[in-house]
């Protein structure tokens, strides 16, 4: 080895020292490491109007924080976008705009008159994406008729229809069951002074005057990611036939059975719920019913568990936490970069975290509220939350064997568990082979056509994805070793049928398209791991086209980078700027791809050092998280534990 390499090995296991030094003095009392999950632009709205309809007063400090938030992610012309960094959004400016009011930012102040003439000049309110025209609906800013039909019979017709809500994407179906029951009983907060003020603001002509029936479908250009399509506006006219001559004695028993479901979510999650939206309509359909009641009590507190203080303000987070998803990758990082012997303390910590979060009951009659059992799984966050996922679960899985292996550990937490946890990937998986994200797929892909959303992509059903394929295929390789007879021959063949869908999913050009961050970076790492842990050779074609991929958008300074916009339009799209996490999964994917000792390889190990700052983290870039193809969202530890698993796995090469 000549002495500049000698120096270069140096510097490089300075900087993970310092990397991993940094993650670890970040990690929690529990053991846990999570971190701001901002980036939608929907969320605090609805927040600050939940407390607005339900007379719920925010604290000044609280109140000071939302502002700031505001003022931070609004763009110059005015607008707030669907996410941190999106151009103008109506959905998002019209609700941001009356969240401001509610705090009490006067009309004149200057953000909001510009708002006033952004919303003015793209098409007013009206022209708000669905889930805006139906919160404006329960703050009494745009009256029900303007809106499609949500009809709470659809849950109870006969569960085999292929449109019956049972089929749908958990997070599409927990969303359209609060809307549901507040569409059916047309819950609105009563008129008041300050409402008939924004209403004035926010369209252009009186508001009584407004034939707001015609605008059902109308959407300003900024919100029409997914047009209405022609089957859709049918559908929906069917519906508003319905609901002008509809039954009230089946109306009733519908509204009691979605309720029935709302408290099912309540109670099997500790009122959180399985995300933010449904957990602010949850809120709201408990105000409704009983709002001196302890549903609602209980559901406002949970709800508190998703504001978050980051950088920027104060924000409602996309999730309870991130802490399973960030303490699985943290570990794994320190594991392939690291001495683990000299983090024992702190691995040992996350071990109980991780431990303590596995799932370790199915929910009471799950079948009947349509859920997929859950033993053995992890969820996202934690086991409060409680829904799990089936790459968190692998991620979980693999975490918890690494640190199980190389301590010895031998404490309560039974084999069994461990093996829940595999038979429960394995029910997961789709005919098509691969792995969605909560369930399996249950609808058709032709329920995409009744997306009514606008504004997001694939929200329907839950579709395979080579990212959820991938982790679950990694955590079965692991597990594969440790199980004989039929459960090891179950496992074998999930891993083959795995990998044929990755394979099945790589582009012409070698890529991966990712779905949950940005983008195809993202995708050719999860591709590339997945099929090299099923047994795919390095020099296959397949990861050779990948690596290629890759080494073609390598940026000169050694970086890569790649625009949220890639998200939306399938294709990539470049930065202007590299990237410091889209560069450590592109290394990543070539270190172990057996690319590690290219100059390309050695160009971006340089670029993640040079990145570093003194304290050992890595500044904050552009957000990189995405979901349903239009929306960024914040993992604010990717940059801390992806830099230094890529420079551990470059540093090992060849060792
Ligand atoms: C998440 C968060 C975690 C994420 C990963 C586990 C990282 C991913 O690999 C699979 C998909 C999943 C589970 C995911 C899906 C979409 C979620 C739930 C979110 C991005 C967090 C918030 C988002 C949710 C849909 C936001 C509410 C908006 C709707 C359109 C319902």
């Amino acid at each position: 080895m000549n002495e500049t390499a000698i120096e270069t090995k140096e510097k490089i296991r300075e900087s993970i020292k310092r990397g991993a030094d940094y993650l670890v003095s970040i990690q929690e009392e529990n053991g846990c490491w999570q971190g701001d999950y901002g980036g939608p632009m929907f969320l605090l709205p609805m927040y600050i109007g939940a407390c607005y309809i339900t007379g719920k007063e925010t604290d000044p400090r609280e109140r000071e924080g939302f502002i700031r938030y505001f003022r931070n992610v609004q763009n110059n012309d005015g607008s707030i976008g669907l996410h941190a960094e999106d151009s103008g959004c109506m959905f998002t400016t019209v609700l941001g705009y009356a969240a401001l009011r509610f705090l009490g930012v006067g009309r004149n102040e200057p953000e909001l008159r510009n708002m006033r003439t952004w919303i003015l000049s793209n098409g007013t309110a009206l022209g708000s994406a669905s889930w805006g025209k139906f919160f404006m609906s329960l703050l009494n800013l745009y009256p029900y008729e303007g809106l499609n039909p949500l009809l709470p019979e659809l849950w109870i017709i006969s569960r085999w229809m292929p449109f019956h809500p049972a089929k749908l994407w958990c997070h599409a179906r927990q969303v359209y069951l609060p809307m549901a029951y507040l569409y059916g009983i047309r819950a609105r907060m009563p008129e008041n002074e300050l409402i008939r003020e924004i209403r004035n603001d926010i369209y252009e002509t009186d508001y009584n005057t407004i034939d707001f029936m015609k605008h059902r479908n109308t959407v300003a250009p900024a919100d029409n990611y997914r047009p209405y399509g022609a089957l859709l506006k049918m559908i929906n006219r069917i519906q508003l036939f319905y609901e002008k001559h509809h039954i009230k004695k089946f109306r009733k028993r519908s509204l009691a059975a979605v309720f029935d479901h709302i408290q099912f979510e309540d109670r099997v999650t500790n009122y959180i719920d399985i995300g933010p939206v449904n957990s602010v309509l949850n809120t709201l359909v408990h105000y409704f019913v009983d709002p001196g009641g302890w549903h609602f009590k209980k559901s406002h507190e949970a709800l508190r568990k998703y504001l978050f203080e980051g950088h920027d303000g104060i924000k409602m987070n996309g999730y309870n936490s991130t802490a399973l998803w960030d303490t699985a990758f943290a570990v794994q990082s320190i594991f392939a970069a690291a001495e683990p012997g000299n983090y024992e303390r702190c691995l040992r910590k996350a071990y109980d975290f991780i431990r303590d979060n596995q799932v370790v009951d199915d929910v009471p009659d799950n079948k009947k509220y349509y859920r997929h059992p859950s033993r053995g799984g992890w969820p996202f966050s934690d086991r409060d939350h409680g829904w799990p996922i089936t790459d968190c679960t692998a991620e979980g899985y693999k975490s918890e064997a690494l640190i199980r292996g190389t301590f010895g550990i031998n404490d309560q937490a039974p084999a069994e568990l461990r093996e829940a946890a595999i038979k429960l990937i394995l029910s997961f998986q789709n005919s098509d082979g691969g792995w969605a994200t909560y369930e399996k797929q249950r609808g058709g892909t032709w329920l995409e056509l009744l997306n009514p959303s606008n504004v997001f992509g694939d929200i329907m059903i839950d579709y395979s994805y080579v990212e959820c394929t991938s982790s679950c295929i990694q955590a079965l390789a692991r597990a594969r070793d440790t199980y004989g007879g039929g459960l090891r021959k179950g496992i074998e063949k999930a891993i083959k049928r795995g990998a044929r869908f990755i394979m099945s999913r790589q582009k012409p050009d070698g890529s991966f398209e990712g779905s949950w961050a940005v983008c195809f970076t993202y995708g050719t790492w999860f591709g590339v791991w997945g099929l090299l842990d099923a047994g795919v050779f390095p020099e296959s074609p397949e990861i050779q086209k990948a690596c290629r991929f890759l080494m073609e958008h390598q940026n000169d300074d050694g970086g890569w980078g790649e625009s949220h916009i890639s998200c939306k339009e399938g294709r990539w799209i470049g930065h202007d700027m590299s990237q410091v996490v889209n560069t450590s999964w592109a290394l990543m994917t070539l270190a172990r791809a057996g690319r590690g000792n290219s100059a390309p390889a050695e160009k971006a190990a340089r670029f993640l050092m040079e990145k570093q700052m003194l304290n050992g983290d890595w500044p904050r870039e552009s957000l990189v998280g995405v979901f349903n193809k239009t929306a960024l969202i914040n993992y604010e530890n990717y940059r801390r534990y992806f830099p230094i698993w890529a420079l551990g796995l470059y540093a090992h090469t060849g060792e």
